[in-house]
């Protein structure tokens, strides 16, 4: 009988890379165990993951009440399709409705399919709600917005990486600037045929932008005003990330469409979903619209812990108190940096923009000199590194993170 031989992280990333297709460039270290804010390398070392899987592990990794709902669900029933009801379901939606004011929810898997469904469901709503001819329907969305990979969601992208030899691409989406209330004036004003106005409260994928105070406010006003529905990607900012549940509720917007994703399972299972009041989502009936696995029970499980969960260890406190010490620690070193231009973000949704151009390999190689000293991080167009720890951090690692941080960057001073 052949050895069982632990394979070393060099031997792993080759088998990724001889039998996998290359549609991502990762940091070189293998992973095999996550608990709370650490995750482990194979061979055993120790970090503080400042990725959090993009903002899914808001709840930290393996939380244990999110693990035993998954475990316990997946041992009873784990699939049914929508063809039948299951006992989880009804369950789940009644708590997240209430959880976050809506009448209805729509489930589905990942957060491209959740905006692709929020793009469904604006359309349909404004042919037979809002009384746009067919077919005419238009959606504004933001310049370098990032809301998934689909066809569709790429015909509105400017990426030309994401974009490029992936055409045709799907019509009716008009592109205006981020945070330029007068750009979306323009677009609104004379323009009947308008049903949507797709935003991300924070732009996480162009870099951590975040929007001058008030530009939501006035969004959603604009919107209301010409009879538009306001939809909020909240996939990357939603669920306690930003130092609120929503990023919205930083200027008390409500959306018309909530689209959430990632952190709604603690990233523990694929899960996320539409929320949205009867006199939109009515406009859905049986056969326009679905998935295999949406809404099935261990997803229903998953969710009602993991948002169970951000409730009750205020997880949405934690990130805006350690959201405000750790910008605060980081322009105190940015003082005397010459390196680090800028920090900015909302909650633990950060970035700090490295002094070189977008081409350099200055932030990557902070990158991987952050992984030597032990803590993950990625960058994000070129010159950004983006830190975004699970919100179940204390203060005390926070401040040792800080350190690490602030120690490797100084092996990058001129
Ligand atoms: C990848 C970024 C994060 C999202 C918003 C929808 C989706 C995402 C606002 C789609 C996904 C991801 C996907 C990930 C990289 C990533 C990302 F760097 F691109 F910006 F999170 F920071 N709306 N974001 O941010 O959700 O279908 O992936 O579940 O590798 O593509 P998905």
């Amino acid at each position: 009988m052949a050895i069982l031989e632990k394979k070393s992280s060099q031997q792993l990333i080759e088998l990724e890379d001889k039998y996998g297709a290359h549609n991502y460039h990762p940091l070189p270290v293998v992973l095999n165990k996550g608990e709370g804010v650490y995750v482990w390398d194979v061979e055993g070392k120790k970090y503080y993951d400042f990725l959090s899987a993009y903002s899914a592990v808001n709840q930290g990794h393996c939380h244990p009440k999110i693990v035993d709902a998954m475990v316990s669900q997946a041992q009873v029933l784990t699939l049914t399709s929508r063809a039948f009801y299951n006992d989880r379901l009804g369950e789940y939606e009644q708590f997240a409705t209430q959880y976050f004011g809506y009448d209805k929810l729509l489930p589905m898997n990942t957060g491209a399919e959740a905006v692709e469904t929020a793009l469904k469901l604006c359309r349909k709503w404004a042919y037979e709600k809002k009384g746009i001819a067919e077919n005419e329907a238009q959606i504004i969305v933001c310049k370098n917005n990032f809301h998934g990979r689909t066809t569709t969601i790429i015909s509105f992208s400017n990426d030309p990486v994401a974009r490029k030899n992936f055409g045709p691409f799907t019509n009716g989406f008009i592109k205006i600037e981020y945070d330029n209330l007068k750009a979306l004036e323009e677009a609104l004003e004379n323009n009947k045929n308008v049903a949507g106005f797709l935003v991300e409260p924070i732009q996480g994928e162009a870099g951590v932008y975040v929007p001058s105070e008030g530009y939501l406010t006035k969004a959603k006003a604009l919107c209301e005003k010409h009879g538009v529905l306001f939809i909020a990607d909240e996939v990357q900012t939603g669920i306690a990330r930003t130092g609120k549940l929503l990023a919205i509720d930083h200027e008390n917007v409500k959306a018309d469409v909530l689209i959430l994703g990632k952190a709604i399972s603690g990233g523990a299972y694929p899960v996320s979903a539409v929320l949205a009041n009867d006199t939109i989502m009515d406009v859905i009936k049986p056969g326009n619209h679905g998935s295999t696995f949406g809404g099935n029970p261990v997803a229903a499980a998953v969710a009602i812990a993991a948002l169970e969960v951000v409730r009750d260890e205020e997880l949405a406190n934690n990130a805006n108190e350690l959201g405000e010490l750790f910008r605060s620690e980081i322009n105190a070193y940015i003082e005397t940096s010459t390196i680090v231009t800028q920090v900015r973000g909302k909650g633990l949704l950060n970035a700090i923009v490295i002094n070189d151009d977008e081409e350099s390999e200055t932030a990557w190689n902070i990158c991987v000199a952050l992984k030597e000293n032990g803590l993950l991080a990625k960058p994000t167009h070129g010159n950004i590194i983006r830190f975004a720890p699970p919100l179940v951090m204390t203060k005390e690692q926070l401040l040792e993170c800080v350190k690490i941080i602030t120690i490797t960057l100084k092996e990058f001073e001129k």
